[in-house]
């Protein structure tokens, strides 16, 4: 049995914890579809939270309650940059986080593609499953912000046309907005820089082509998930392929258990609810993603048109937790 997950970072993570462990009592193997969109440039490294967080959490390196980041992590070099006044420091580099961007970023301007850097940093952490970023390509999301007038990044403003006539919107890098100003400014749209011209990494469109399930992990559904679809050609992958697609519900009860994808749908004009995010995703029947929809009980009686919705228990607070959310979804299809 195969089974391919697209996921984000932190949440995503915790999810595909047990998505393995199922996967060795029933002899699965698991392919995750790794977010680039929060990849981004600073100091001179490629940061990649996303593949990290995957990397890390499964490799038994996380820190648990940051969810990103090195556990027993210390910040010297953070330190000595503030020293410096070297920006940005809104955003932290641990020491021993430090080192993976140092190799990825070796490695990629070597010319190494993506999906090979992550290969090669797995055989380290060994996660026990298989990660492909969704692309080797740059894809970056970026968000359209009204406020002060810094510059907006010239990369949207030539993607994205002129950014709207409007005084002073631009738009910053994804990172700036979720760490620097926690999403707290009016914010208009998200962009996923390069989304037009980015493939889909070598092994994504086989291994979605030749799944028997492709689980969508509770992640952030805006700036995890949507970011992997846009991908030219991975949606279709999903939405035409063979497998059955089971999402699970990041929202319980009309909010999200951690993070701010409530602060993402409000941009989107979504519902931060379970049938919001279920109706966001579509059912197959409607040219959308989903055959199963696995809600919590806090929200029993969620409809999505064409969807099979069930309920179970959806706080991954331990693996076991998180392994009886992965048969309940797979029980579905
Ligand atoms: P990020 O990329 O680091 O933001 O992580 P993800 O996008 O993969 O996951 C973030 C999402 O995970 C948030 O929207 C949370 O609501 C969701 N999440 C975190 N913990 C849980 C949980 O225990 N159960 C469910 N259903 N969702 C969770
Ligand atoms: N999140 C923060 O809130 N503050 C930070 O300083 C920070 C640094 C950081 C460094 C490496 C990394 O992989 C992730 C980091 N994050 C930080 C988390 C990151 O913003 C999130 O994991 C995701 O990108 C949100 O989806
Ligand atoms: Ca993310």
């Amino acid at each position: 049995m195969r089974i391919v997950v697209l996921t984000g970072g932190i949440g995503g993570a915790r999810f595909l914890l047990g998505v393995r462990t199922y996967a060795r009592e029933v002899g699965a193997e698991v392919t995750a579809v790794v977010n680039v969109g929060d990849d981004l440039l600073l100091h001179g490294l490629k940061v990649c939270p996303d593949l990290d967080s995957v990397m890390y959490t499964l490799g038994g390196g996380a820190d648990p309650e940051r969810g990103w980041g090195r556990v027993g992590e210390t910040w010297t070099v953070k330190a000595e940059l503030a020293a410096y006044g070297a920006e940005p420091s809104w955003f932290g580099l641990g020491d021993k986080d430090i080192a993976t961007h140092l190799v990825r970023t070796t490695m990629l301007n070597a010319g190494y593609p993506l999906s090979a850097v992550t290969q090669a940093l797995a055989t380290r952490w060994e996660p026990g499953l298989t990660m492909l970023p969704a692309t080797d390509d740059r894809l970056e999301t970026h968000v359209v912000v009204s406020g002060r007038s810094e510059p907006a990044s010239p990369a949207v403003a030539n993607s994205a046309g002129a950014v709207d006539g409007d005084q002073g919107q631009r738009a910053i890098h994804f990172q700036e907005w979720w760490v620097r100003y926690r999403a707290e400014i009016p914010t208009h749209r998200f962009v996923f820089v390069g989304a037009e011209t980015a493939k889909p990494a070598p092994g994504v469109l086989a291994a979605i082509g030749s799944a028997d399930v492709v689980l969508i992990a509770p992640s952030n559904p805006v700036v995890s998930i949507a970011p992997i679809l846009a991908v030219p050609g991975l949606r279709e992958a999903v939405t035409d392929g063979p497998a059955p697609v089971v999402g699970v519900s990041p929202i319980i009860g009309g909010a999200p258990v951690r993070g701010m994808a409530d602060r993402c749908l409000d941009v989107l004009g979504v519902e931060c609810s379970a049938a919001g995010v279920g109706g966001l995703y579509g059912g197959r029947p409607a040219g959308g993603l989903l055959d199963g929809w696995l809600v919590a009980p806090e929200d029993e009686g969620t409809l999505v048109p064409g969807v099979t919705v069930r309920t179970a228990p959806l706080r991954m607070t331990d693996e076991t937790a998180t392994v009886a959310m992965v048969r309940a979804a797979l029980e579905l299809v």
